[in-house]
């Protein structure tokens, strides 16, 4: 995760099935692909003054890794955990050792779903959570976190 431009860097991860976002139950996770996702952030981005690093893996070794390359790199981290939300102590762990503003996104709103998905060990490393709104979570973790950013200099 390098980085050269002097706009502050938040890294965008996505956990596992998030490249199959517009396939996977659309009825709940609707039609909008990760690249439109993708999109979306670098357009949110280019109007908050924000550079990014857009990103998605199904392995909790990878994600794990990004988070620590974030450290003394990125400003901030803006992460949808999907399924390791509920399950990855490691997750948690990079991220609270990356000592950076995160903000967690969920797509859907899980307090209305299955009870399995209600507990998030990412939340405890996360400064605000948002779920429930679609993609445009995405978009308005970006503009949280730019307000954020702005606030700590
Ligand atoms: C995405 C997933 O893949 C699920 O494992 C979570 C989250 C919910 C979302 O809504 O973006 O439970």
């Amino acid at each position: 995760m390098s980085h050269s431009d002097s706009r502050p860097l938040v890294a965008v991860l996505n956990g596992p099935n998030l490249n199959m976002l517009g396939l996977r139950q659309p009825h709940i996770y609707g039609h909008a692909t990760l690249d439109d996702v993708e999109q979306l952030c670098a357009e949110t981005a280019e109007q908050l003054g924000l550079a990014i690093d857009f990103r998605q893996t199904n392995g909790e070794g990878e994600i794990v890794t990004w988070v620590q390359e974030c450290r003394g790199r990125a400003a901030g981290i803006v992460i949808n955990p999907a399924g390791y939300t509920t399950t990855s102590i490691a997750l948690l762990d990079a991220l609270l050792a990356s000592e950076l503003p995160v903000i967690e996104v969920h797509i859907s709103n899980i307090h209305r779903r299955e009870e399995f998905r209600q507990h998030s060990y990412v939340s405890k490393a996360a400064v605000g959570v948002i779920c429930g709104l679609g993609i445009r979570g995405y978009a308005l973790a970006l503009t949280a976190m730019a307000d954020l950013l702005e606030d700590s200099r």
